[in-house]
């Protein structure tokens, strides 16, 4: 397939780049945080979503390559963001399944933290709730050892899944983002109110730190600020935008 052999070439190309976006501590209106996302710039068909070529990357074995390829790159413009704008920020990024089940990962991910300096408690690593469900066992042992090195764990897209907090809580978790569809039903319904709620009180009851993702309006994130949330991410303090632009992209929320 076409696009499968562009992706081969994409890494050496250079056409795989890193947008972030601000994560927002909502009781200081400060960004704390950034969520690396992978954009790729195709010659021919433009940008083409990860939602598009991370699945092809899985299929075709190219994940462990683009993955360790996407460490490298955005721990290396986040320790350069450091020392020009002294900023001691977050860094964010996504694993998918396969990466968890790859035994190269703690690897790549100790040689981006020693290669760039970047400190490992800066490092946040995002999994899924699916991901972990697949073999929960065999996904224990990898959070684990993650965690040994210093890096923090976060499960995203939380409540799309059919975990538990009861099965998260055996899991070593430092944070719980809410997924995009709770936050963008908030204000609208009653009914999400009280899942939010609840998933809130759950997760700071086991020590999580709780991201609301998707959050797009003032009223949502005064919503969310009055249920205690921790932190937010969403359009309203900016899109997924290149590591220059980040200063410019965080408005302050109210
Ligand atoms: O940025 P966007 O909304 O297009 O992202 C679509 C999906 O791709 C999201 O689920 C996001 O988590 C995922 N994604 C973005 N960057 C990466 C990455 O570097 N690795 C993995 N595994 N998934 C990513
Ligand atoms: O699955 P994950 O949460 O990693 O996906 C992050 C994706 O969510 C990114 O592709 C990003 O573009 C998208 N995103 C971030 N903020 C918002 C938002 O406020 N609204 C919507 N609709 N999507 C968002
Ligand atoms: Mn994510
Ligand atoms: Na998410």
């Amino acid at each position: 397939m076409q696009l499968e052999q562009d992706l081969r070439s994409a890494v050496q190309e250079n056409q795989l780049r890193v947008a972030y976006q601000p994560l927002v501590d909502l009781r200081t209106n400060r960004m704390v945080g950034v969520e690396g996302l992978l954009r790729w710039n195709h010659p021919v068909h433009g940008t083409v979503s990860p939602g598009e070529f991370i699945p092809l990357a899985e299929e075709s074995g190219l994940i462990s390559h683009i993955g360790a390829h996407m460490l490298r790159t955005a721990t290396r413009e986040l320790a350069a963001q450091r020392d020009r704008n002294k900023l001691a920020l977050q860094l964010n990024v996504n694993l998918s399944a396969h990466q968890l089940d790859d035994p190269r990962l703690l690897s790549t991910v100790r040689e981006a933290l020693a290669e760039t300096g970047l400190p490992a408690h800066r490092l946040c690593l995002e999994v899924t709730e699916s991901a972990l469900m697949q073999d929960s066992a065999a996904a224990t042992r990898v959070l684990r050892a993650l965690r040994e090195l210093g890096v923090l764990l976060a499960i995203d897209d939380f409540g799309t899944g059919y975990s538990s907090l009861a099965q998260l809580h055996s899991l070593p978790l430092d944070s719980l983002k809410i997924d995009r569809s709770f936050v963008a039903r908030l204000g609208d319904s009653k009914d999400t109110e009280v899942i939010v709620t609840s998933i809130i009180a759950m997760a700071q009851a086991v020590g999580l730190t709780v991201v609301a993702e998707g959050a797009e309006t003032a009223r949502q994130l005064e919503l969310l600020r009055d249920l205690g949330c921790n932190q937010a991410q969403g359009f309203y303090f900016g899109k997924p935008a290149p590591i220059d632009d980040l200063s410019e992209a965080v408005r302050s929320g109210k």
